[in-house]
């Protein structure tokens, strides 16, 4: 088993990942910027090394800074953790080529699946389902076909597209022209390539994703599906397991289809593989080849903890359990705690003067915050996830609301309002939403916090 490893990552899962670590006997090297210095995972890992200035390009995306950090230190692998270089082939590369494990698929896997188009291929190739959709559009002419070929509505997404930038719907030949001018341009703008395709445009779908761990011989679990469909500007605000939408039938069937087709397409380590769902149908999105934010939700549901697998896989380890043994008991959401204006979504970085996190049966909160702390402007502004368990729905939901009301962050403005309003909401109680729910409910009553 590895002896040491280096987290290149910072806050809240920098800190999960050292936790993994710890209890698996592996010692833990944080690497942090220097506006991070006083950071919690940098107080509690076994040695620290300071890689660069504030900004993200300088340390937390600096490649050789973070090998030479590992390799100065010994360390046998790197866990990328989410974002900075989490689903960045050169760098997984780079770590291998230094002897180094990368914690995480192969960067071909990643090329393969990290890429919408080719990822769509593999997916269809491997059997799941996809949207109606086109080959790359070189041409307004081609564009016009294809849409008569789907049938409108259609969406034109950028391939190196993300996160919705570089996205057009039309709705008739009149509005394409225009549609499929402004994508090629705003990609050209905002992307390495300017290729373009169209996809049937889903109206009121769900976002569900699902995990999948596979190790390197082949072996391939599904962990069940996350709802992430209350969201706002592509930021995930909730999330839980199951689906208040799925019933044991559909997940079943949807995960027999993913495991397979991972199986298929020899994929390994963790995974997500994003749907639309609408009227009892799924669309394959995209594929996440790393660990993501919401990984916690499916952690609580089937106690299986995600990173110290990822950990194990990367070792060489058979998972050691088939489908049959992954059981799904109870529920539970995580609410994502940001330090912004809870109408405006603005960040308000700066000092934590009172910290209180809630606690007790089924309670998690998982954050890198002290009382004291400063939160520093240079990154993104979640400061925790407050993850809630209970034996059904309700049962969770009233615990969340606890929770919620219990979590005391003095200082900065926080979401917490806000997600006490949603969950206050009877669309939310009855499990009633889609992707545009939270945009709708917002734009339609001036949103008040308590
Ligand atoms: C779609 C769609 C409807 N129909 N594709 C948003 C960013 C990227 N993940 C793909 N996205 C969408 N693709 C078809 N064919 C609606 C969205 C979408 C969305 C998807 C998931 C979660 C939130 C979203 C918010 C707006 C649009």
């Amino acid at each position: 088993m590895f002896e040491k490893i280096l987290i290149a990552n910072r806050g809240e899962i920098a800190l999960r990942i050292h936790r993994a670590c710890k209890e698996m006997g592996i010692k833990t090297v944080a690497v942090h910027s220097e506006a991070d210095a006083d950071a919690m995972h940098v107080r509690l890992a076994d040695e620290a090394v300071c890689i660069g200035p504030a900004r993200s390009s300088d340390s937390y995306l600096n490649k050789s800074a973070i090998i030479s950090a590992a390799v100065i230190t010994g360390a046998d692998a790197i866990h990328p953790g989410f974002g900075f270089l989490s689903e960045n082939a050169d760098f997984a590369e780079m770590v291998e080529s230094h002897g180094i494990k990368f914690i995480g698929p192969t960067a071909a896997q990643m090329r393969k699946m990290g890429d919408k188009i080719t990822a769509r291929q593999a997916a269809v190739d491997a059997g799941i389902p996809v949207t109606p959709g086109s080959p790359s559009l070189d041409t307004v002419e081609d564009a016009v076909k294809w849409a008569n070929k789907i049938g409108y509505p259609v969406i034109i997404k950028a391939k190196d597209g993300g996160g919705g930038k570089g996205m057009k719907t039309a709705f008739s030949d009149e509005e394409i022209k225009e549609a499929y001018t402004m994508a090629r341009a705003e990609a050209k703008a905002a992307f390495p390539s300017d290729v373009v395709y169209m996809e049937k445009y889903l109206q009121k779908p769900r976002h569900i994703e699902m995990q999948i761990l596979a190790d390197e011989h082949g072996n391939v679990v599904h962990l069940g599906e996350r709802d992430c469909s209350i969201q706002r500007n592509h930021q995930k605000v909730i999330e839980e397991s199951p689906s208040p939408a799925l019933n044991a039938e559909q997940r079943a069937e949807i995960g027999d289809i993913v495991r397979k087709a991972i199986e298929k397409i020899g994929y390994y380590n963790a995974g997500t593989l994003e749907f639309l769902y609408e009227d009892g149908r799924f669309y394959f999105l995209e594929m996440n080849t790393r660990l993501q934010v919401e990984h916690p939700v499916t952690e609580a549901v089937t106690g299986i903890d995600i990173v110290r697998e990822q950990i194990r896989i990367a070792n060489g380890a058979t998972l050691g359990y088939t489908q049959e043994d992954i059981k799904f008991n109870g529920h539970a959401i995580e609410c994502r705690i940001n330090a912004e204006d809870p109408e405006t979504f603005t960040p308000c970085p700066g000092k934590i003067t009172d910290w209180h996190a809630p606690g007790g049966l089924g309670v998690r909160v998982d954050s890198a915050i002290y009382s004291g702390y400063t939160i520093p402007p240079y990154y993104d502004s979640m400061i925790a996830k407050l993850i809630v368990f209970g034996t059904n729905r309700n049962a969770c939901l009233m615990r969340l609301r606890r929770a919620l009301e219990e979590f005391v962050i003095g200082g900065p403005k926080t979401t917490i309002p806000l997600q006490e309003e949603i969950i206050s909401q009877g669309d939310f109680i009855d499990g009633n939403y889609n992707i545009h729910w939270l945009e709708k409910y917002m734009a339609s009553k001036k949103f008040e916090p308590k």
